[in-house]
């Protein structure tokens, strides 16, 4: 049988299906990601001596806080985009009662922007912010808006650090509890736009016990061999072609 034409079959007969995104699911709304070709790790941010991993680190932010946000807030936060036909169509599997959680890796806030209801967000979110001293918090328009690079609390003058999280970091423990117990139940796993490199993240795929895992995902992945059905194609277009 067709791949697609099988993926639609099991989404159709389930009712307890889980997504599991990464920055794939968000490159058609014009939100560059880490690995592919022209992804943030490739070479658009030669202008920084430090490579990304090392920016986006526990350790950079505290010791260099005015080059973190200035890589941060040209490389991270994109204000305009908008969810595109991935972000739409898994927003439309969960009100017709069939998804029963995204889990993303992504900290661009789409998938709620798209109408997503439960969405657990493992590496934060540039939406929120908090104040390091006096943990006042703060939207991203005040981060972005504030005319110093380096974005300061308004009641303490402590620093500000965006609720994601940075490597070198834990993961937040309810997060991570609730997404573990929405991928260990699930019937039908979708995995969408993710490398399946990032740890611990990418592990929380083998808390799926089915046999019914979907990958949609561009280029190849280590866990391409443990899927019922891999679909090498544009996220968007897939996720609108089995939904509709
Ligand atoms: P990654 O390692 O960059 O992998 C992305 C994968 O998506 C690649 O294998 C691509 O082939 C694939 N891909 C790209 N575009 C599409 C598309 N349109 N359709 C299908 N597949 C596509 O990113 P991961 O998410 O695996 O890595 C986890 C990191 C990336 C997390 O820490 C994120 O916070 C971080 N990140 C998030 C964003 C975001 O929030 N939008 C952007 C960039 C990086």
């Amino acid at each position: 049988m067709e791949l697609l034409e099988k993926a639609r079959k099991l989404i159709k007969t389930s009712s307890n299906i889980v997504a599991f995104t990464g920055a794939g699911a968000s490159t058609e709304s014009n939100i560059p990601d880490f690995r592919s070709s022209g992804g943030l790790y490739s070479g658009n941010s030669k202008k920084y001596k430090y490579p990304p991993e090392y920016m986006l680190s526990h350790t950079f932010f505290i010791q260099h806080t005015d080059l973190f946000y200035d890589y941060y807030k040209n490389n991270m936060v994109y204000r305009d985009a908008k969810p595109n036909a991935c972000h739409l169509s898994l927003a439309e599997l969960e009100r017709q009662g069939k998804l029963k959680a995204v889990v993303t890796q992504n900290i661009d806030g789409l998938h709620q922007a798209a109408g997503s209801k439960t969405v657990f967000e493992l590496h934060g979110s540039v939406q929120r912010n908090v104040c390091t001293k006096c943990n006042k918090k703060f939207d991203l328009d005040y981060i972005m808006g504030s005319d110093k690079i380096v974005p300061h609390c308004d009641e303490c003058g402590g620093i500000i650090k965006p609720d994601v999280v940075l490597y070198e970091e834990m993961l937040d423990q309810d997060v991570l509890y609730n997404a573990i117990s929405a991928i260990s139940k699930a019937d039908v796993l979708l995995v969408i736009g993710t490398s399946l490199v990032v740890y611990p993240a990418a592990g929380l795929i083998d808390y799926y016990s089915g046999n019914k895992m979907i990958l949609i995902n561009k280029a190849e992945t280590p866990y391409d061999g443990r899927c019922e059905i891999v679909i090498n194609q544009s996220a968007g277009a897939t996720l609108r072609s089995l939904v509709e």
